[in-house]
């Protein structure tokens, strides 16, 4: 029966961790730092001494290959990110990229030979934080964002991606980067739940049938600025409290659905000039708007427009929004989702299907291949931040179950 070596990919999660940019148990690992070209690194190495052939795209997705007996069969992929938002944990992302060898590994130890070649995938930019959208590699793979657009995205210091993706060595057009739909004949991401259900219900294995819809908006606020004591109320135009009422008008519009399924934040506000005595002239604001139902997201996106035309009014202030995305929820196919279940129940684990509210690559590769996700718990539900724990029990079993899911696709 194919096992985990747990102790091996603990360390490996560990080691991992390690290379970051925040003191532990955070991690900081912003896409094509010097930090994130270190953790590829380690990645490579360990794929590379799995026997996996490497190749990396234009833009650093990076593909770490165990051919089949029958080259000309479509690969089976699997795979996840290794980038962190900062003051993130050890686990969103590296127990599906690290587990993901270590499943390639047990199913080499226990003597299987794959029809179909077996694709592990590590992509670029899964988070939003330098480049302002998530899932950047998936998203150029599958279509989902055009070469052109994804050349004009700037980071925080005005770089373009072309320029600091080549500075991190890689380069060719991103056109390259772009997978026909049948590249694979089936993707499965292992991830860490990041929600509570899995640890409430003392279930180990959660099997991912939609995942959700996510929109980001940036909005700029511009008012009038001045000494905050001479200026009187009436006069003002304070750009950071219209930021703030549209921060209340998104979570009041997600609250008005009346479905536990909306959600709605704004985890990014900046004020200008920022002295504690001066009236903000200038605000700007990121939205992040979910939903699994691609609709009803839409209708908060139109009830926080509405909002922002009526508190611009109010306030005698100007208010650009610019929206960033506002992608379609993905169902997961049925066969994968089948060999996922069937794998649960080879190992006799307790299983559940369920939805992801937290966006994956996966929701990409939905456009281009049948995906599945497998989900863990993790301890009180805690993601993205740095006390998000997965016990290393529970990834070992996702681990197995992920092998024995691999080893049904990649012999159909
Ligand atoms: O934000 C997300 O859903 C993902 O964790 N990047
Ligand atoms: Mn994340
Ligand atoms: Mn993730």
């Amino acid at each position: 029966m194919l096992t985990a070596n747990r102790a091996r990919l603990d360390g490996e999660i560990a080691t991992l961790a390690a290379i970051s940019e925040a003191a532990a148990p955070a991690v900081t690992r912003i896409v094509f730092s010097a930090c994130d070209l270190r953790a590829r690194a380690y990645f490579k190495e360990l794929a590379h001494s799995a026997g996996l052939a490497l190749r990396e795209d234009a833009v650093g997705n990076t593909f770490a290959r165990w051919p089949g007996s029958e080259p000309g069969l479509s690969a089976v992929a699997t795979g996840s990110h290794i980038d962190a938002i900062p003051n993130a944990g050890a686990y969103d992302g590296t127990v599906g990229v690290l587990g993901g060898i270590e499943a390639i590994r047990a199913l080499q130890a226990d003597g299987f030979v794959p029809r179909r070649a077996i694709e592990l995938i590590l992509f670029t930019s899964e988070e939003p934080t330098r480049f302002g959208i998530g899932c950047l590699g998936s998203r150029l793979m599958s279509g989902s964002l055009d070469a052109s657009s994804g050349s004009r995205l700037r980071d925080q210091a005005g770089s373009t991606l072309d320029e600091v993706r080549s500075a991190a060595g890689f380069t060719g057009p991103l056109e390259t980067v772009r997978m026909a739909a049948g590249a694979y004949s089936a993707f499965v991401e292992l991830h860490i739940e990041q929600g509570p259900l899995l640890e409430r219900e003392e279930i180990p294995i959660g099997i991912v049938t939609a995942i959700a819809a996510p929109a980001s908006l940036r909005i700029t606020i511009d008012g009038e600025g001045g000494h905050a004591g001479a200026v009187l109320m009436p006069q003002r135009h304070d750009a950071f409290l219209a930021a703030a009422e549209i921060a209340l008008a998104a979570e009041a519009a997600a609250k008005a659905t009346g479905a536990i399924d909306t959600v709605a934040t704004a985890g990014v506000c900046e004020v200008f000039p920022g002295a504690v005595n001066s009236i903000p002239s200038r605000a700007s604001l990121m939205l992040d708007i979910r939903d699994i139902d691609g609709m009803r997201r839409d209708s908060v996106l139109r009830s926080v427009d509405a909002s922002i035309a009526g508190i611009a009014a109010r306030r005698g202030v100007r208010i650009a929004t610019e929206l960033i995305n506002a992608d379609d929820p993905a169902s997961c196919g049925p066969a994968a989702i089948e060999a996922l279940r069937e794998a649960a129940l080879s190992r006799n684990l307790l299983h559940r299907e369920m939805v992801s509210r937290a966006y994956h690559d996966s929701l990409f590769m939905a456009r281009i291949a049948p995906v599945a996700m497998l989900f863990i718990p993790c301890r009180g539900g805690y993601s993205h931040r740095p006390d998000e724990f997965a016990s290393s029990q529970h990834i070992a079993q996702g681990v197995e179950v992920l092998a024995e899911a691999l080893r049904r696709l990649s012999s159909a």
